[in-house]
């Protein structure tokens, strides 16, 4: 028998794509970026293998589970999601700016007002996943979708920001970008039975949601998409 020949960048490998899931966060039990990680974690989708993964919502912890979750899961395409609540559509966010100004408290209690993520880093990183493909395969598949020119400035952007600095620093590309997920169905529910029962449902709109059917589905289309284009 012949010795194994050694290979670089070994193209048999299967691809792996790690995705990253928020934990609840602001009092809720659920966030469905969690509930979409879980559901795929451990699934091979068009030949890549999904590594899933919680993230804490604490800009302390962060960063660390970030550099771990590189060097441990050596990715292909990072694509990270969190909840945007308010948002009907799945938001394909298009940067991340240096920028840490949190609007509440994380499940930690810090909340960072107008401060850098990184001081010597570039004012903005822009996602690498092909965001305009993954619009326009998601409107295909008739999920509402659209390219967002803003994470916001609290822990998904920051999540954002890590994994593209993160990304930089290796040799090879590994594409990386975030997608931000409307409430669940059963959480707008909530939402509704608290405002009832507390005598403050007055307004008769209610924040819009997204089943957890169709957000797998969109997820699972931004990984065919990312993978078509990688
Ligand atoms: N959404 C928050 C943080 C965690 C999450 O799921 C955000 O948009 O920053």
């Amino acid at each position: 028998t012949y010795p194994a020949t050694p290979q670089t960048g070994n193209p048999m490998r299967e691809r792996i794509i790690l995705v990253t899931g928020f934990e609840p966060y602001a009092g809720r039990s659920l966030n469905p970026a969690h509930e979409v990680m879980q559901q795929l974690a451990g699934r091979n989708i068009a030949g890549g293998q999904v590594s899933g993964h919680p993230l804490p919502v604490a800009i302390e912890a962060l960063p660390s589970r970030i550099s771990t979750l590189m060097d441990e899961v050596k990715p292909d395409i990072v694509i990270s999601l969190g909840l945007y609540p308010g948002e009907s559509v799945i938001r394909i966010e298009r940067a991340a700016l240096n920028v840490l100004d949190f609007p509440i408290a994380d499940n930690a209690g810090d909340r960072p007002l107008d401060q850098p993520i990184c001081p010597t880093g570039p004012a903005a990183l822009m996602a690498t996943l092909p965001i305009r493909a993954i619009e326009k395969t998601l409107l295909t598949a008739g999920i509402p979708a659209q390219v967002s020119n803003t994470a916001g400035t609290y822990l998904c952007n920051a999540c954002l920001y890590g994994f593209l600095q993160a990304a930089s620093r290796l040799q090879r590309p590994v594409p990386c970008g975030f997608l931000h997920l409307p409430y669940l169905p059963q959480q707008v529910a909530d939402l509704l039975m608290r405002s009832r029962e507390k005598g403050t449902a007055e307004l008769n709109s209610a924040p819009p949601a997204m089943s957890l059917d169709l957000q797998l589905k969109a997820v699972e289309v931004a990984i065919i998409t990312a993978q078509d284009h990688t």
